[in-house]
This record gives structure tokens, C-alpha cells and sequence, in this order.
């Protein structure tokens, strides 16, 4: 059965194990950012459970954090399935898009601001990278908006800085789809109907932040992947639906032509992204539910839980593109989290023999989406990917580096990869447009010597009798 909202979900998320609950008051202006990121470095990802600060001092209204990406098994339990299974499930749902239905009326209508009422001041919005960051920001906002022309909805995640009271900044980078609308709307010299989203059924959220192709709406893909439509009401001030059980709602414009300045903010690489001009939402108005929860992303220096949605998100979109649409030989995928989900790539490859394979499939992936994998290395499929000492020694033994590695000029860039200009650099210029890109192909290109280890089926025989060898407490499972 579908999470039917957020809260639902975070029942199951407790039933599982996997929501901790904070006991203390906690300050929102810098122990909420500290909290998280003590759980992100100090507990293993594989029991890293989500956080709930259920009093946040001055406000009246509990904080989440991690819901979606805690760890694999958080996601997974999103995704109501197991973590092996993930991909499997976002390739389905892809495949078969449930369109959402319109209902009267819904929960997130509870309360409604306009006016002189509108207070974002009053939500919990925490400071992430205290001394830094010029405000809070809405790490998890779901930004809505449609195509003028189609009328397809979009839904994805765009850094929001609270500027005042009635007032955001959002940052869309060049290639993202709410930014496509912005535009459209610019040409037709008209402002841009915007919704902000926060809190709903963890199907949205993972849509979002995943890249979807333009013209799909993520509604539709959330339906998919809770195999039940979403459930859409209208907003108060415009033609935007948003999710009926939505926490809450921001509803607001962005005035055409016009850009103001915003950030800088702490990011996902690890460090300070730029400021410079971007969008303002002006609101309108906030709708929000019976005692609101307010939900937030983990993100700033990786591991965190922007870095590990986004590379589940892109692991599986990276595998349907290379296996389904151009039907390679491809085994696993992983983009691995300490390159920010974006700059390192490693792919497993089965060989079949066919000539200059290993560069299809890495001219596929960089195709697929231009910006990721800065370093892709590709495997023969007995290296473990998900093993880093295994890949190191693929690298180590099965690389020429004067024949084996490919290096491209003038890619497309990962535009907050400080490498690519110095930091006073604004983020949306052309000199962090493009970048260049190393393919290492780590791969046998001949016939290798045995392995130097003990038979596998000895190595078997002594771990079945662990204890006879005094092994029992001492071999980690
Ligand atoms: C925590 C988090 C924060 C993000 N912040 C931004 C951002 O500030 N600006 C941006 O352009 N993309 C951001 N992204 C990436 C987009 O959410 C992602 O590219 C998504 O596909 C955008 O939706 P779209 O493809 O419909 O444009 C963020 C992703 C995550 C997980
Ligand atoms: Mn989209």
C-alpha cells in the first residue's frame, strides 16, 4: 500500500527502525545542521537511520531530516521495496507512468495565509552552514511549475533561500526544467506560477531530485512508483496543483526578465557554491496542514543524504540508459557518493568482444547525462564495484595509463565543481560550463595469469568451521 503523506511514512520509517528521535530542544540556527551532520559521520550508512527533532526551540513545529536518504535501506523503504530492487522499480515506473487525479479539496488547505498573514518566519527553516550561509534555506523544497504551452507540471528540487518574510530566492541551474518554464514564460513577458512543496509522500520527493525526461511530469512517475495516482489539489493564487497531503504549501511568482541576487550556500560537494543572480519568489500565499511537520535534505560535504538520493536516482538512470536503450553488456553502476553523485563513476562491463566497447559504454553514460562522471573507470564484471579496494586494484594491475586512459576536452561541466574556476567566479558563467572528462579502462585487454589465492572452495571449507580455527568473533560478517 502507498505512503499516503509524510507522516504515514515516517510511522513506517519507525516501525522499521529507522527514525531517531531527538530528545533535546534543539536551536534550528545551528544545532539542527551540527546534529545531522554528527549522524552522517558517526553512524555506518548501512544503520544510519532518519532524524527527528520533535522540539526546535521558539517554534511549535517539529524538523525532519534524512527521510529519504538516510541510508540505502531509508530509500528503499521510500520506494516500498527492497535496496537490490531499487532500480528495477525506477525503470518500472518510468515505463509505466500513473497520471495523478485532481480532488476538491485536501488536507494541506488546513490553514491558508495571504496577505498580511504570510510569515515564512514562522516555520523552522534551518541554517546549514552556520557562519556561511546568509539565511536559512529550504534544503527539500519540491518547486512546481508547468509548461505554458503543454500544461505538464513539473516537480524538482531547487535550493530556496529565505529571504524575508514574503520573499525567496531559488538557484535553477541552466539545464533544469523549472528553468525551461522560467524562461518561457520570460519570453511571453509574463511572470512564472510557482509552488513550493514540502512534505509529502516520500514518491514525490524522490522524483524531484531524480532527472526525469523533460515533458514526463513527476507526478506522473510518482504515481508509477506507488502504483496509485497522486492525489492533486489547486492552488490558492494560481492554475498550479500540488500534492492534496502536502505539509506546506509556498505559492508565490517569479516576476519576468528579472534575476536578483542569492546564496552563497553550502553544497553538496563540500564546498561553498557561489552567489549570484538567480529567481525571487514573491508569495502569495501558504497553505499548510493541521500541525505541520517540516522536512529538510542533509546536504554540504558528502556522504550526506543529497548525496546518496542523488546517486541511487542516478545509478538507475544511468543503468536503464546503458542496458535497456542501448543494450550493453553493462553489469552494475555506481556513482560514488564522495564525487558528490556526479564526478566518479565506475560501471562493470561483461565483455562480449565486440570491438571498442568499453568506450561505448562510456561515450553512452557521458551521453546519457553529459555532466557526470569526470572520472569513469569501467571494470570487467568480477571487480566488485560497490568494493573500493577491489576497484583500486583493477586500476592498479589492469591499466596502462598511456594506452588506457581517455581524456576529453571541453564536456559539459558539474558547474559547482570548484575545480572548474576560482571561487569568485559567479556559478552561472560560461567559464564553468564546460569541463574535461578521464575515461580509465581498467578492463583485461589479454590473457592474464592465474590469481595468486588460495582455491575458493579451501578458502570456503575454513570459514564453514570458523570456530575450529578460533576465527568466530574475530571475521567480520
Ligand atoms: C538536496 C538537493 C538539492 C538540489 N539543489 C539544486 C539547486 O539548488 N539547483 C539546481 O538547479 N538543482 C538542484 N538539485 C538537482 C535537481 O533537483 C535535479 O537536477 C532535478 O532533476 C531537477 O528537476 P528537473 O530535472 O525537473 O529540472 C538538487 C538536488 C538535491 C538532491
Ligand atoms: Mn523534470
Amino acid at each position: 500500500m502507498p505512503y499516503r503523506d509524510l507522516r504515514e511514512y515516517l510511522q513506517a520509517l519507525e516501525q522499521n527502525g529507522l527514525l531517531h528521535r531527538v530528545p533535546k530542544e534543539v536551536d534550528k540556527d545551528w544545532e539542527v545542521a551540527a546534529a545531522a551532520r554528527v549522524l552522517f559521520q558517526k553512524v555506518p550508512s548501512a544503520r544510519r537511520p532518519a532524524i527527528m527533532f520533535d522540539k526546535v526551540k521558539g517554534f511549535d513545529i517539529p524538523v525532519v531530516a534524512g527521510v529519504l536518504g538516510a541510508s540505502r535501506a531509508v530509500y528503499a523503504l521510500a520506494m516500498e521495496t527492497e535496496v537490490n530492487n531499487i532500480s528495477r522499480r525506477w525503470t518500472e515506473a518510468q515505463n509505466n507512468p500513473v497520471e495523478p487525479i485532481l480532488v476538491e479539496i485536501g488536507p494541506c488547505k488546513e490553514n491558508i495565509l495571504t496577505g498580511d498573514r504570510i510569515d515564512m518566519l514562522k516555520f523552522p527553516v534551518p541554517v546549514w552552514t552556520v557562519g556561511e550561509d546568509p539565511s536559512p534555506y529550504l534544503t527539500s523544497p519540491y518547486v512546481v511549475t508547468k509548461d505554458p504551452e503543454t500544461g505538464v507540471h513539473n516537480v524538482g528540487t531547487y535550493r530556496v533561500q529565505v529571504k524575508a518574510s514574503d520573499r525567496v530566492g531559488c538557484m535553477m541551474n541552466f539545464h533544469q526544467h523549472g528553468r525551461r518554464h522560467v524562461d518561457m514564460h520570460n519570453r511571453l513577458g509574463r511572470p512564472t506560477p510557482v509552488a513550493i512543496v514540502l512534505g509529502t509522500d516520500p514518491t514525490i520527493g524522490l522524483c524531484s531530485v531524480a532527472r526525469i525526461m523533460y515533458g514526463l511530469s513527476e507526478y506522473s512517475v510518482a504515481g508509477g512508483l506507488r502504483g496509485k495516482p497522486v492525489e492533486l489539489v489547486k492552488c490558492e493564487t494560481s492554475d498550479l496543483l500540488v500534492p492534496a497531503t502536502a505539509e506546506i504549501v509556498i505559492e508565490g511568482e517569479i516576476e519576468s526578465n528579472t534575476l536578483v541576487h542569492e546564496g552563497p550556500f553550502g553544497e553538496y560537494t563540500g564546498y561553498m557554491g557561489p552567489d549570484g543572480d538567480a529567481y525571487e519568489i514573491k508569495i502569495k500565499a501558504i497553505t499548510y496542514r493541521n500541525n505541520p511537520i517540516y522536512q529538510a535534505f542533509i546536504s554540504q560535504m558528502p556522504p550526506s543524504e543529497s548525496s546518496l538520493i542523488r546517486s541511487v536516482g542516478r545509478e538507475a538512470g544511468l543503468f536503464k540508459g546503458l542496458k535497456e536503450d542501448l543494450r550493453l553488456p553493462v553489469q552494475e553502476v555506481r556513482l560514488k557518493e564522495s564525487g558528490g553523485a556526479a564526478s566518479y563513476l565506475v560501471i562493470s562491463v561483461k565483455q562480449d568482444g565486440s570491438a571498442g566497447l568499453i568506450k561505448q559504454v562510456a561515450w553512452g553514460a557521458w551521453a546519457i547525462d553529459p555532466t557526470l562522471g569526470k572520472f569513469t573507470v569501467i571494470v570487467d564484471d568480477d571487480i566488485d564495484i560497490w568494493d573500493d579496494f577491489a576497484v583500486d586494484w583493477a586500476m592498479s594491475f589492469r591499466v596502462q595509463p598511456a594506452k588506457d586512459c581517455m581524456l576529453v576536452p571541453d564536456t559539459a561541466s558539474v558547474r559547482l565543481d570548484p575545480s572548474t574556476a576560482p571561487a569568485d567566479e559567479p556559478q552561472l558563467t560560461h567559464k564553468r560550463a564546460t569541463a574535461s572528462k578521464i575515461l580509465i579502462d581498467a578492463t583485461k585487454k589479454h590473457n592474464y595469469p592465474p590469481l595468486a589465492l588460495p582455491p575458493l572452495e579451501h578458502r570456503e571449507q575454513v570459514l564453514a568451521n570458523a570456530e575450529l580455527y578460533g576465527f568466530k568473533g574475530l571475521i567480520m560478517e
